[in-house]
């Protein structure tokens, strides 16, 4: 933590009461004038705080920045060590992959209020505007690469009992998409280093359109708060979002890495969004995998698609509704 950051703390720490300069100073071994300078720069970055001669500094409001000093401190579950991250970013996946590839530990994240360089899957983009939410988990499981798949599921079952904490019921779309009212509302790229039998690490990233901003049209999304709202939940607030998702994701990790995929694959049904639906399964060249009735995942995290030709458990493709692109 920044110095920048201690300043904060220590004013969130009043809870809305008035601190002075002057302790703030003593408590963190600094000047009243460099308590003032922080001040000056927290107000430059969109925090409210108010100054009255005699009591001291007041926060009064904090930006709707998924941060990591806004993040941190809402984040329960102990998985999560370590959270780096800044307003803007090129992408938190790249972030994290250096992080990963330099050692730190299982449970980094790294978040961004935007990214100028979002990466989807296979070199698509994904559109990253200030609204959304954008973060990086690093994980380090013992399994072999080839038991890695079923992560991608594991992860956007926890976004959508994230989303399900704001009161929105989104379901899941094979491998990595979580769908509101049909739209995309959130993407997962899983990216891992390996050896031949052995993971190094996985970073897992995560983007959800939280409330859509002018100007920032992206064909096909969906938005947790369409309106700026989710119901009963005004001004829904991007760091609890984040901090949401990861405190989902964790015990959904957890269960993963102690029952393997199985157990979970029941509860991953139960939002399936292709349920029962005619799909076109092709590579990412356009070859086509498999044609038929979408019915779930497997315990391995494979897709099912039955035809008149019998069972397809499909490992990996795009999945598009038969009749449409
Ligand atoms: C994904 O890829 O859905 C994975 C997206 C992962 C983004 C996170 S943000 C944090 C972390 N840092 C990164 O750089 N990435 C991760 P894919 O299934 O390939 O879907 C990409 C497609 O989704 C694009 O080709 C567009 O059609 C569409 N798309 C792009 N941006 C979108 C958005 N904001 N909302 C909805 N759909 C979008």
């Amino acid at each position: 933590m920044s110095t920048r950051d201690d300043v904060l703390a220590r004013l969130r720490a009043a809870g809305g009461a008035a601190t002075s300069g002057e302790k703030i100073g003593r408590d963190l071994s600094i000047s009243r004038a460099a308590v003032a300078k922080h001040v000056a720069a927290l107000r430059s970055r969109g925090y409210t705080i108010s100054a009255a001669p005699g009591s001291g500094y007041r926060l009064v409001s904090a930006p709707n920045l998924p941060v990591p000093a806004e993040v941190a401190p809402l984040v329960c579950d102990p998985l999560w060590v370590r959270i780096e991250g800044k307003e803007v970013t090129a992408s938190t996946n790249d972030d994290a992959r250096q992080l990963a590839g330099s050692g730190a530990p299982e449970g980094t994240v790294v978040v961004a209020g935007s990214q100028t360089a979002g990466r989807g899957r296979l070199g698509r983009q994904w559109q990253s505007p200030e609204g959304g939410v954008y973060l990086s988990m690093v994980f380090r499981p013992a399994l072999a690469p080839a038991s890695i798949a079923p992560l991608a599921l594991v992860v956007g079952l926890g976004v959508i009992e994230a989303l399900e904490t704001f009161g929105v019921t989104a379901r899941l779309k094979w491998p990595n998409d979580v769908l509101l009212d049909g739209g995309k509302v959130a993407g997962i790229l899983l990216e891992m280093s390996a050896e031949a039998d052995r993971v190094e690490w996985v970073v897992a990233g995560v983007g959800i359109n939280v409330v859509p901003l002018a100007g920032s049209g992206v064909p096909g999304a969906a938005f947790l708060a369409a309106d700026g709202s989710v119901p009963g939940c005004p001004g829904v607030s991007r760091p609890s979002v984040a901090a949401a998702v990861l405190d989902a994701v964790a015990p959904v990790y957890r269960r993963f890495l102690a029952e393997g995929f199985g157990p979970l694959a029941a509860i991953w049904n139960g939002s399936d969004a292709l349920q029962g639906q005619a799909v076109v399964v092709r590579t990412a060249q356009g070859e086509e995998v498999a044609e038929g009735i979408a019915e779930g995942v497997d315990a391995e995290g494979r897709l099912l698609v039955f035809s008149d030709a019998g069972m397809t458990r499909v490992v990996a493709g795009e999945v598009t509704l038969k009749g449409r692109a």
